[in-house]
């Protein structure tokens, strides 16, 4: 399968990786839309939120990377904005299940 998460994950494609671990890796997003802009990524070939059905990942990921990193990255006081993009009409361009996290800088309402 030609998916470019995939081969960040699977360490085909060289990624400066800022978090992995046995399910999941973080990378620094290539288009930036804030100082902090990360994308969390399950290892596992996910295509989008309506393909997940796997709890546990689901938990390990807003439970235990989500918090991690925003601390990490010193966006969890100030806060920060999750993004699940999910199809056409939601924007998702990459059809590999990826969390947006964004911070960084005042974040706007409603988005465009
Ligand atoms: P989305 O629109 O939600 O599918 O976001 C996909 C994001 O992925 C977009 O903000 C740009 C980013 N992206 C695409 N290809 C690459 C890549 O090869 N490396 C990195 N670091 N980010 C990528």
């Amino acid at each position: 399968m030609d998916c470019i998460f995939c081969k960040i994950a699977n360490k085909e494609i060289n990624s400066a990786l800022i978090y992995e671990d046995d399910s999941v890796v973080a990378f620094r997003d290539l288009n930036p839309q804030a100082p902090q802009h990360i994308l969390i990524v399950p290892k596992k070939h996910v295509a989008n939120i309506i393909e997940l059905d796997d709890k546990e990942l689901a938990a390990h990921i807003f439970v235990d990377v989500v918090p991690k990193i925003a601390k990490e990255v010193g966006v969890a006081d100030s806060g920060f904005r999750i993004v699940v993009n999910t199809g056409e009409e939601g924007g998702q361009t990459v059809n590999h299940l990826h969390v947006h996290l964004i911070g960084g800088r005042k974040m706007t309402w409603p988005p465009g």
